[in-house]
């Protein structure tokens, strides 16, 4: 199998905290050939979006797909809690993470630079993003969350997966637009941000995306 994808990528990097999680081995991790969006990337996989597994020949696309392959191919150790409601909670705050906390961060990505930024997209996103995390932490606590270290069933499961990289893009990102610290207004969010890097899994992860970060800030 191969896995295009990049270390700083919140999508590629959900996808890498299961397959150390899992123990799965021999793993190609490779950056997409003539980058992300590339016509060459595209002939493998259309979206041109990382990450993309290939298997036997075959390529998935989109990190929550991959992920449910992933569970299916590799049961053991499963990274959906035991019970039905907490596999639809974990399921949940994984798309949360995916579409209210990364969507609103990556339309402000590109207004990065304070120069030629547009105030008003990054205002109309800062609030979205702010909403959203509020809206987080009450499905997190309605999810059963009450201070530990994980995020839903009392073990690592799809959501710590998918929330651990986009709280990393939040709170790395976000100072930049003037939020110095977006978890401020959200204490179990804050909390479970802090507990969760306690996962040996999730904290190599958070390795490579340290790396990733200061590489493309040195202009990698
Ligand atoms: N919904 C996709 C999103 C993947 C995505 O947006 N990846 C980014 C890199 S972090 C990308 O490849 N962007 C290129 C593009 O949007 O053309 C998933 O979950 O895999």
């Amino acid at each position: 199998m191969k896995l295009y994808q990049s270390n700083l990528s919140p999508f590629a990097s959900r996808c890498r905290i299961q397959i150390y999680a899992k123990g799965i081995e021999g793993i190609d991790m490779v950056e997409p050939p003539g980058g992300i969006s590339s016509d060459e990337f595209k002939r493998i996989n259309p979206s041109g979006k990382i990450p993309a597994l290939e298997v036997d020949g075959v390529v998935l696309g989109e990190s929550a797909v991959i992920g449910e392959y992933l569970e299916e191919a590799f049961p053991t150790p499963s990274l959906l809690p035991d019970a039905p409601i907490e596999r639809g909670i974990a399921r949940l705050l994984a798309r949360v993470a995916d579409l209210y906390i990364l969507g609103p961060l990556f339309i402000m990505l590109p207004h990065m630079n304070p120069a030629d930024r547009d105030e008003a997209v990054v205002e109309e996103q800062k609030a979205q993003l702010a909403g959203n995390l509020v809206m987080l932490e009450r499905y997190l606590v309605a999810g059963g969350y009450e201070g530990g270290d994980h995020a839903v069933g009392g073990r690592l499961s799809f959501a710590d997966c998918a929330l651990v990289p986009a709280l990393f893009v939040a709170v790395n990102i976000a100072p930049a637009f003037g939020m110095a610290n977006p978890l401020a207004a959200t204490s179990n969010v804050a909390h479970y941000w802090t507990a969760i890097q306690k996962d040996e899994h999730c904290a190599r992860v958070l390795a490579e995306m340290t790396e990733g970060l200061k590489a493309r800030m040195s202009g990698g």
